[in-house]
């Protein structure tokens, strides 16, 4: 069977007009990259590639070596295409700008390189989430500021989940799209078109360790969820947590379901747990493109206003129907 594969669906979102060559191949670059990381994270012990690598990062928290090579292919894969002004990764504090030689395009590329980096020793599935912003000024060193817009401006978001398979799974603003590494042919198959969540759903993540932490809407809507078909809700749901971003949001573009890092007390002098810029904001495009929804529970994701590069936000992602229970829940207080 001849498979389409993700360059020639890119050719062709270019043909129709909904994306020019710049951007495509940025997305061509971030999936080369998304290769070598790929292979990197494969190759495991045999490589002596997994624990820590000795360093903090902007986070506080301890980098893996992984973390460090993940971010570093896709640092030196898009800085030499000429299609990007400058870029910015979860790992590392000050914005990255393009080494002098190179020319500058007008996109800004962010990036978590390697989520959910404590399933790594584990050998479960971890992923890279990234958004495209366009630079708003003519600015060739762009700052901080330049990054600081509200996530419905991105132009492009996707994820690469190195599971079982290595994906990627990519929104241009024209729905959900996935594809599959093909290995024997060192390209990604265009394996899954116009990606949906589905509407009925009877699962649910969270972790439920800092259920004492939470306020009281989710609180509400978890009690609920657990009283099963002997509660208000009618039905048993079922719970699972990956601890890897990308894959609990996979999972939910797949067969529906709800994802929630609240605000709770642990999280709350640091405004969330996950990032923003680099988490939020791409995976809220996704799920949004995807027929679902994402909101802190006070506000759409995609219309925070950041005011600092590393923000954290809670995160309340998948069905809309669910999703709109959780932020009623909290308009309700
Ligand atoms: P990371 O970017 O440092 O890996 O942290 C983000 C991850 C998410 O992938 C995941 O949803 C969450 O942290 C898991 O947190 P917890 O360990 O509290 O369950
Ligand atoms: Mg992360």
């Amino acid at each position: 069977m001849r498979r389409v594969t993700l360059t020639q669906y890119l050719i062709e979102q270019q043909r129709a007009g909904r994306i020019n060559a710049d951007l495509r191949l940025l997305i061509e670059v971030v999936a080369r990259a998304v290769k070598a990381i790929s292979v990197n994270v494969s190759k495991g012990a045999l490589a002596d590639l997994l624990g820590e690598a000795g360093t903090d990062n902007i986070q506080g928290e301890a980098q893996k070596k992984l973390d460090v090579i993940a971010n570093e292919i896709l640092f030196q894969a898009n800085e030499w295409g000429g299609h990007l002004a400058a870029m910015a990764s979860e790992e590392v504090e000050e914005v990255h700008q393009i080494p002098f030689d190179y020319p500058r395009g007008g996109y800004l590329l962010l990036f978590d390189p390697l989520d959910g980096s404590s399933n790594i020793d584990v050998n479960i599935s971890v992923g890279t989430i990234f958004s495209v912003l366009r630079n708003p000024g003519k600015d060739t060193e762009p700052s901080e500021q330049s990054f600081l817009q509200p996530g419905r401006e991105q132009v492009a978001a996707g994820y690469a989940l190195y599971g079982p398979s290595t994906l990627l799974i990519l929104t241009v603003g024209n729905g959900v799209h996935g594809f599959t590494l093909d290995r024997e042919m060192g390209s990604f198959a265009y394996t899954h078109p116009f990606m949906t969540i589905p509407v009925e759903t009877h699962e649910y993540a969270i972790n439920a360790s800092n259920a004492r932490h939470w306020e009281p809407p989710v609180q509400r809507y978890v009690a609920e969820l657990q009283q099963g078909s002997t509660g208000p809700r009618g039905k048993d749901f079922n719970m699972r947590w990956v601890a890897s971003m990308v894959a609990d949001v996979h999972r939910i573009l797949t067969r529906g379901g709800i994802f929630m890092y609240p605000m709770d007390e642990k999280c709350r002098k640091q405004g969330g747990k996950l990032r923003l810029m680099y988490e939020a904001n791409p995976m809220a495009m996704l799920v949004e493109q995807a027929g679902g929804a994402a909101t802190t529970g006070r506000e759409r994701i995609l219309d925070v206003v950041p005011h600092k590069l590393h923000q954290r936000v809670p995160v309340i992602l998948g069905s809309a129907s669910e999703v709109e229970r959780v932020a009623a829940y909290h308009r309700e207080g």
